[in-house]
Formats: C-alpha cells, sequence, structure tokens
C-alpha cells in the first residue's frame, strides 16, 4: 500500500525513514540536516563507523543506521544524483535509490517506510520526473515482491505534494 503525506519525515513513527543524504554520510542540509538534528548523535556515530568500514556510500546506494531519537526505528540513507542535464545516469541512480532503499529496508524487517523527494531540492533533479520515477520504482518493487505493508510518499513542499497527488490519483477520490 502507498500513502501520500505533507509535512516533516523526522515525524513520523514509521520502522524506517529514508535520508537524502550525501556520499560523506556525515550530514548536510535539506531533510539531512532535519534528520540528524531531531535524531541527535547517534546516528552520526552509526554513519561514521559505516565511513571507517566502506568508505561512505556511493550514489544510487542506501545503508541503515539508527533512528536515534526519531520516532522511527531506523534510517535508512540513500545517496541521489546530482542533476547535471539527464546525460549522466541521473535517471537511473534515482530509480536505483528507491530499489536500494527497499531491499536495505526488507533485509532489516522493515514493513512501513516513508521516502522524502529525494535529489529534488539542493541536488536539482526536476521534480515532475523524480516523482515520476519514484512512483514507478516503489510500485513496481510492491508488485514483483510484497513484504512491505506500506510505503509512504512525504513531500515537505506544495509542488511536489501536488505532482504526487495528480499522479498517484489521489486528486479524483
Ligand atoms: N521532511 C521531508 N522532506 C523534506 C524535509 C523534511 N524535514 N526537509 C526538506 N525536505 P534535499 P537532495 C525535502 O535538499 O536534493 C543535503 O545537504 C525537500 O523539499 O534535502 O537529495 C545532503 O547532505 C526536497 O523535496 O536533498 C546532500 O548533500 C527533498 O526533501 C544534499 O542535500 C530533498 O531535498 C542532497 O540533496
Amino acid at each position: 500500500m502507498v500513502t501520500l503525506v505533507k509535512g516533516d519525515i523526522t515525524k513520523l513513527a514509521v520502522d524506517a525513514i529514508v535520508n537524502a543524504a550525501n556520499t560523506s554520510l556525515l550530514g548536510g542540509g535539506g531533510v539531512d540536516g532535519a534528520i540528524h538534528r531531531a535524531g541527535g548523535p547517534a546516528i552520526l556515530e552509526e554513519c561514521k563507523k559505516i565511513r571507517a568500514k566502506q568508505g561512505g556510500c556511493a550514489t544510487g546506494k542506501a545503508v541503515i543506521t539508527t533512528a536515534g531519537l526519531l520516532p522511527a526505528k531506523f534510517v535508512i540513507h540513500t545517496v541521489g544524483p546530482v542533476w547535471n542535464g539527464g546525460q549522466q545516469g541521473e535517471r537511473e541512480l534515482l530509480a536505483s535509490c528507491y530499489r536500494s532503499s527497499l531491499q536495505v529496508a526488507v533485509a532489516n524487517g522493515v514493513k512501513t517506510i516513508a521516502f522524502p523527494n529525494i535529489s529534488t531540492g539542493i541536488y536539482g533533479f526536476p521534480k515532475p520526473e523524480a516523482a515520476g520515477i519514484a512512483i514507478k520504482e516503489v510500485q513496481q518493487y510492491l508488485a514483483d515482491e510484497n513484504p512491505l505493508h506500506e510505503v509512504f510518499f512525504v513531500c515537505f513542499d506544495d509542488e511536489n505534494y501536488s505532482l504526487y497527488k495528480e499522479r498517484l490519483g489521489w486528486n479524483k477520490a
């Protein structure tokens, strides 16, 4: 089941929230900053351990940590592509973020997961196309094998919320 939510992903009491991180895993602005601020230092501690072991996280991949003080149980950190005109494999890398995050979630027994609109802030991915990719990847994953109970798309800004509403058919209700 797919559910659309407008608001702040750090408030959600789901098994896992996804973070739009960068390859360093050391935090940043946007949703990454909000997650680390609200979750406290335990998240960064685990990110540092992952860095020591595997040297950060590649674009399109995902890693999992505690959610610290957040109501969620885990944070899955994925690294979206920086939009660079669309000829650098950005679309496939964004699709890979959603797939990798879902795989990591299932491997860790997660049943409910919330995604922000990866790459559509600081990384500049065009929002309409990013929404299409996100919805397609999640729906494909849920159709193939479905150990997940619920996937939330969390939109922070009005533009993304309208795009998802339209694409998920929520206007027709
Ligand atoms: N809850 C849900 N969504 C949010 C929140 C929030 N609290 N805050 C922002 N968004 P961005 P990116 C939305 O820039 O484009 C960081 O510095 C926002 O409206 O957070 O993948 C990282 O460290 C937008 O739609 O991530 C990286 O360096 C979406 O989250 C870089 O930014 C993603 O915007 C990643 O850039």
